[in-house]
């Protein structure tokens, strides 16, 4: 099987894509606190740890999200890092508004094709940043909110349950109890606390997600595990809008070979 992937892999690399989509780029922002997991992700679906294009000859003066990060050995995938808008930080959200209509205005390559909103799981419900920007946002490029570090809020919830229910920790068939009463608890905090609240939004994203375990090497030689949500709803939400869009993320990420098979094939049969 891996061989067979690997021999495809070849053939895709070598001569489909650079038919297809040869020097074309896909660029994402992602919006979020520090901490709250973006590299983590970028560096999944890039494959790679992910650098400054240009690095140290960078100009001065340039806002951090003008600075491209790509991973290394994929230069199709170029992303850029908004740290959020920290206790409503205006600034940092006028620095968002006028990057995005910048951008919009730019050609096809340059322009930003998806937003990935970050949000770390927790107890809190989401804040005036996230009021604001789901308030205004009218652009074009689709907007997925991602509540990361949903692993945490598993755990959290599970300590909750032992500590509340007459559960025994240590006991095997305890544990299976505990474990699902948990991922029930979680599950209703996401979509109460979260997905709900940003649906009903007057801009809503195009879907709410959450992601656990971005962190964790699986050693899988597909490794779109805990990604693979964020990756079909990114291809679903670029597709209603741009059939070829969504072909260029298939093939600029990194995190999915199927995914990239498959959507790089669909173009050949069209
Ligand atoms: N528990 C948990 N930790 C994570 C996850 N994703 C990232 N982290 C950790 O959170 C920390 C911050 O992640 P990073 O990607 O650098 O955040 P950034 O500042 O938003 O770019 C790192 O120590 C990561 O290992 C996750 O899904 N679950
Ligand atoms: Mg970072």
């Amino acid at each position: 099987m891996s061989a067979r992937l690997d021999r495809l892999d070849k053939l895709l690399n070598n001569q489909i894509f650079q038919l297809q989509a040869d020097n074309r780029v896909f660029r994402a922002l992602v919006i979020g606190k520090t901490g709250c997991g973006k590299t983590t992700i970028l560096e999944k679906i890039c494959g790679g740890s992910m650098k400054y294009k240009g690095g140290e000859t960078f100009k001065r003066g340039i806002h951090e999200i003008e600075r491209e990060l790509v991973a290394d050995g994929n230069n199709r995938f170029v992303a850029h890092d908004s740290q959020g808008f920290e206790g409503g930080s205006t600034r940092e959200y006028q620095i968002v508004q006028e990057f995005l209509r910048k951008r919009e205005r730019m050609p096809r390559d340059e322009r930003v094709h998806v937003i990935w909103y970050c949000l770390q799981a927790s107890s809190r419900p989401i804040q005036v940043a996230e009021q604001r920007f789901f308030s205004e946002y009218s652009g074009q490029a689709p907007v997925i909110a991602i509540l990361t570090k949903f692993d945490i809020l598993l755990d959290e919830c599970q300590q909750e349950v032992e500590e509340t229910m007459d559960f025994d920790a240590d006991d095997e068939e305890d544990e299976d109890q505990i474990l699902a009463a948990a991922s029930i608890i979680a599950e209703r905090k996401f979509q109460e606390g979260y997905r709900d609240p940003l649906m009903a939004m007057p801009r809503p994203p195009s879907a709410v997600i959450r992601v656990a375990n971005v962190n964790v090497e699986s050693g899988d030689r597909e490794k779109s595990g805990p990604l693979r949500e964020l990756l079909d709803v990114t291809l679903e939400s670029l597709q209603k809008q741009d059939f070829g869009l969504s072909i260029l993320f298939a093939s600029a990420q990194r995190a999915s070979s199927f995914i990239r098979y498959f959507w790089e094939l669909s173009i050949l049969s069209q």
